[in-house]
């Protein structure tokens, strides 16, 4: 799916700001039938949540309302006229005056209404949007819905982030030509200094499709004509992790010389494969730093802000880190748009977390009933969890950041049933790309020995907490238990494997001399404990700290102000860790760090 834009072709309006806002309520029938009840507004792009003081909005289970008035221009006689929401957190019913236009489901890939027979040039409609912030045994991720004495819906979740809802990307409205290119994919090849640009065009309606590919000097370097085809690019820049070079792909639809449409995506030239137990990224073996992240700010949530996106990306530059997994969910485009632009490695993840019943935010229990099963993730999970899959793919497969799938976080796949419900997951992303490496990030229970999918990865991505959940306090048994663990993964599957998770919880200007656990000592050294195990085991391939910065969950006894993992604090301020960290990133760039002489 493209990312709308203007063209020579195509206008685009954007729609954030504050909207009318409302709470679904008993006495609230069909709102987008009638301007919202109440004085209430809420900004888009953000989480509604925390812009309310009132609890009741804040934790609301449900249904809320948006809704504005939007301005169709009156040029767009005789064009084709597209809405777009970037994402609503996590299903989405869109009203345009009193008629439903789209209905979505997944709170983190964009959706579309086509409003070109809806809506008018030159007058003005009502647009309203429903969101759901409801989670169940078959949604993506999962959670529980219950209805207490009071009336009042309540509801939990297995992952360990607050349930940020609403509309916190952007929304868009588009025109197109009625004969318009649709889709664009893009795959590379290296042969030598030289690379094949492989293009398949998606164009409705009649007319040739030509392509031409510019450098970024502006000079076309190869053209071609057809939907489909290669384009041969000799003494090519290759994008590099560190050091991004963008080409751009001019897609033209023509009508006899005619312009009909015209789109242009960045084309970025490398490769990626998985050989033994290495990764490599354009034929060179490729070592992942960096952060599991989180996209959370204070009062925003979840809302894509492009000075936090600035921020982060000049604060993973300053530490050394080349990689990002977005844990746990499909982040806003815009932010793979500047890794792509600035050279940093990205894991892309579905937002399958929490299918692990047996999980609360770390801490453990034995689930009451089997995740994998008619009550727990079942057909219709699996169902969802592929189109999450699907829309995925299709949103981010022309990004060069993006290197690996990562299709779930932490899932059960230590019991029965793992094996059935991801087996034709895994096969369903291959079959959708079948460029890129695909992974799971392996939660603690799944161990080398009773784990039922990892041989159906390419990379093995652990999260562990040796010296947090477990031996908390204690790193020399900490380290320990860390050192068989990965030897066991590495020397079974011969796979490459990372660390997709691990840290502890740091309260800033915490301090001991000790091994005391929240202090800003502690991190720094559960870190180098990590280090030193990693540099010794041949087969491993990256460290991603669990979290960049600290973020929000639901409350909970283990829970201060959220979680507190991140290097950064929530205001992006660093830890004392987050020098020790930036020695060793800088100092081992993308190159697996050469193990200590006695390993
Ligand atoms: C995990 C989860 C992550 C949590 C983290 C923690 O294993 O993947 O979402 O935030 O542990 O801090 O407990």
């Amino acid at each position: 799916m493209l990312k709308p834009q203007a063209t020579p072709t195509r206008d685009l309006i954007n729609l954030d700001g504050t909207w009318r806002f409302a709470v679904d309520t008993h006495d609230l029938v069909a709102p987008w039938e009638r301007v919202l009840p109440g004085r209430l507004e809420a900004a888009v792009p953000a989480s509604y949540n925390d812009q309310f003081v009132d609890p009741a909005i804040r934790g609301h289970v449900g249904v809320v309302w948006y809704q504005r008035t939007v301005f169709v221009p009156r040029g767009w006689g005789g064009e084709r006229i597209v809405l777009r929401i970037d994402a609503a957190t996590h299903a989405g019913s869109v009203y345009v005056e009193d008629r439903l236009v789209a209905e979505h489901v997944g709170g983190y890939t964009p959706f579309e209404a086509d409003l070109t027979d809806i809506v008018t040039p030159g007058e003005a409609v009502r647009l309203t949007i429903g969101v759901d912030n409801r989670l169940t045994n078959v949604t993506i991720p999962p959670g529980t819905v219950t209805t207490g004495p009071d009336g009042i819906q309540r509801q939990s979740y297995l992952h360990d982030f607050y349930n940020y809802a609403g509309l916190a990307r952007s929304v868009w409205m588009y025109s197109t030509p009625r004969r318009f290119v649709r889709d664009i994919a893009i795959t590379t090849e290296l042969i030598g200094s030289s690379a094949l640009v492989d293009f398949t065009i998606d164009a409705m309606g009649s007319g040739e499709v030509s392509v031409h590919l510019t450098d970024e000097a502006g000079a076309v370097v190869a053209r071609a004509d057809g939907a489909s085809g290669s384009l041969s690019v000799s003494d090519v820049h290759l994008w590099q992790p560190g050091a991004a070079y963008l080409y751009d792909l001019t897609v033209e639809l023509t009508d006899d010389e005619d312009l009909v449409d015209s789109f242009s995506i960045p084309v970025g030239v490398r490769t990626v494969e998985v050989r033994g137990n290495q990764f490599l990224i354009n034929g060179q073996p490729f070592y992942f730093t960096g952060f599991g992240k989180h996209e959370d700010t204070a009062i925003r949530g979840k809302g894509h802000d492009p000075a936090y996106l600035v921020h982060d990306f000049q604060l993973l530059d300053w530490i050394g880190a080349n990689s990002f997994r977005t844990s746990h969910y499909p982040y806003a485009e815009e932010v793979l748009e500047f890794a792509d632009r600035h050279g940093i490695v990205v894991i892309d993840e579905t937002a399958a977390v929490g299918l692990n019943l047996g999980v609360m935010g770390g801490l453990t229990g034995s689930p009451a009933i089997p995740t994998f099963g008619p009550d727990g993730c079942n057909d219709e999970t699996q169902a969802a969890h592929a189109q999450h899959i699907r829309e995925l793919i299709a949103r981010d497969k022309n990004h060069p950041s993006v290197v690996m799938w990562c299709i779930a976080n932490e899932p059960a796949t230590n019991e029965e049933g793992a094996r059935e419900y991801f087996a034709p997951l895994i096969d369903l992303a291959r079959e959708l790309d079948s460029t890129r490496p695909i992974t799971i990030a392996e939660v603690m229970f799944a161990t080398f020995e009773n784990d039922r999918v990892a041989d159906l990865l390419d990379v093995i991505s652990l999260n562990r907490y040796y010296g947090w959940y477990v031996a908390v306090g204690d790193l020399q048994t900490a380290e320990q238990y860390l050192e068989h663990d990965l030897r066991g993964w590495s020397e079974k599957f011969g796979k490459p494997i990372m660390m997709a998770e691990y840290g502890v919880d740091t309260l800033p200007g915490a301090h001991s001399v000790w091994d005391v656990p929240w202090t800003e000592e502690y991190q720094r050294d559960y870190l180098s404990m990590h280090h030193r195990v990693f540099d010794r085991n041949p087969s491993f391939v990256g460290e991603q700290v669990w979290n960049f910065a600290d973020f929000q969950t639901t409350v909970g006894i283990h829970r201060v102000e959220g979680n507190r993992k991140g290097i950064f604090s929530r205001d992006r301020k660093p830890k004392g860790a987050a020098h020790s960290l930036r020695e060793r990133w800088k100092r081992i760039g993308n190159r697996k760090p050469t193990p200590p002489t006695d390993a």
